[in-house]
């Protein structure tokens, strides 16, 4: 089995813990505690005949200090830009953490669009989005409260890091 690291990058608030929870613990909270540093969870994925664990690492929203900390990302295999649908500053603000990441790191790197329980308020039409989203692998959206893509989101990742690590 093989164990891969993946890190949750995106702005406070927009569900990166959630996601994770809903993921490993299958629970979901109205409540926001605001994420401090860095927490790592774990997951295995079976995957047909195979499996992965996932280092699940749920790093603290990016605006919540000055400059973005390369050291968290180093090692990883992917990377999960996280934003909310209900904030369009968020998507920003996402990609931004995307290049600064970019610059430290070539590793794939996923977009989930979250909180899709919601209405979205944000003011990306699908054309913008999709222009937007281009340098991303793959773009998921997903609600950490209902659960929608979650599991798929990171199935998903898991394959493709094995089909990698088969190469
Ligand atoms: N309706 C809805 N609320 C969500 C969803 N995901 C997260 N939330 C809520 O949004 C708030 C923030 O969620 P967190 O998971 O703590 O966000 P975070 O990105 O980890 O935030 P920081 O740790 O501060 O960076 C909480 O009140 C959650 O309950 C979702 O998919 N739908
Ligand atoms: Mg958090």
């Amino acid at each position: 089995m093989i164990q891969k690291k993946i890190c949750l990058l995106g702005a406070s608030g927009v569900g990166k813990t959630s996601l994770i929870k809903q993921f490993v613990e299958g629970i979901f909270s109205d409540k926001y505690l605001t994420s401090i540093g860095v927490k790592i969870d774990k997951k295995r994925v079976e995957c047909q005949s195979d499996s992965v664990q996932l280092m699940l690492w749920d790093i603290e929203g990016i605006d919540r200090y000055c400059g973005f900390q390369p050291k968290y990302i180093r090692g990883a295999a992917a990377i999960i830009i996280v934003v909310d649908h209900t904030r369009s500053q968020s998507l920003i603000e996402g990609i931004e953490i995307f290049k600064l990441a970019r610059d430290v790191s070539d590793v794939p790197a996923i977009l989930a669009i979250n909180k899709a329980d919601l209405d979205s308020t944000w003011h990306w039409g699908e054309d913008e989005l999709a222009e937007l989203s281009h340098p991303f692998s793959h773009t998921f959206h997903t609600s950490a409260k209902s659960g929608a893509n979650v599991e798929l989101l990171f199935s998903t990742l898991a394959q493709k890091l094995l089909s990698e690590a088969e190469q």
